[in-house]
């Protein structure tokens, strides 16, 4: 049975990427709802609907697990979906702010993620973890979404967006938190404009370990190196979009 792993949109193929690295040998299906792209400026009610809709195709196929590859629709319906579906493995994404605050003392963390990530108390209640340890610092950035879905990982256009939300942090943080998976795609750029010394992280390595973790103490591992199959669906539809996934599961770190 497939692993079914789904984001509104393409971002949540950066999650699948580093499920991919880890195990190589379970089957992966990904749903980019690219065609309700984004949810991270949705209500809360609206982002449970979605989720809720291919949840229940996910079932419908069969999944033995599902990963929602994506900080907004986690934030909004990982805890309704598991109280709901008690039987099936959920795993979702939290902004990796643990390693960045573990990563240096009394340290200025800036996390990048979308205004509803932000907002919700999930986040707020992660943000109130650390607070001791380190500054930490909000930016949504909700464009980012919009220059991956269109597969501008390194365009003048994006400099000029990064240059400008990122102005008064360049040289002035110490790490970087990408709390949406459609970020790590345009880390490099991120990197060049916030400054080399800047530690950037994201949760996609994190949330892959945790569904290794479950799988195993399910005892649901596929260990036939036959398998390893990737599945990719999109809401849009179009062969575009399916192209564009396949050559962001490609692009290498
Ligand atoms: N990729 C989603 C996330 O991780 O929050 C955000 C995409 C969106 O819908 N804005």
């Amino acid at each position: 049975a497939p692993i079914g792993v789904f984001d509104s949109g393409l971002g949540g193929i950066s999650v699948l990427r580093e499920m991919y690295k880890l195990m190589p040998n379970e089957d992966y299906y990904f749903f980019g709802d690219s065609k309700n792209a984004p949810y991270g400026t949705k209500s809360v009610a609206q982002v449970r609907q979605l989720s809720e809709d291919i949840v229940q195709k996910f079932i419908q196929n069969d999944v033995k697990a599902i990963v929602i590859a994506c900080n907004t629709a986690t934030s909004a319906a990982a805890s309704y979906l598991r109280e709901k579906y008690p039987d099936l493995p959920i795993v979702g994404l939290e902004p990796a702010v643990k390693p960045a605050v573990l990563h240096q003392e009394n340290s200025r963390v800036l996390v990048m993620a979308t205004p509803l990530t932000l907002k919700e108390e999930k986040f707020n209640n992660l943000m109130g973890r650390f607070k001791d340890q380190a500054q930490i610092i909000k930016l949504p950035a909700p464009e980012i979404v919009e220059f991956v879905e269109r597969g501008e990982l390194n365009t003048p256009e994006l400099y000029t967006y990064l240059e400008e939300i990122l102005a008064p942090y360049k040289q002035q943080v110490d790490s970087v938190v990408l709390g949406c998976t459609h970020f790590p795609f345009v880390k490099r750029a991120i990197q060049n404009v916030i400054g080399e010394n800047a530690y950037i992280v994201d949760g996609g390595a994190g949330a892959a370990r945790e569904l290794k973790h479950l799988l195993d103490i399910k005892d649901l591992r596929n260990l036939r190196p036959e398998n390893g199959t990737i599945t990719f669906e999109n809401s849009r539809d179009t062969a575009a979009e399916i192209k564009l996934s396949r050559e962001l599961m490609d692009l290498s770190d």
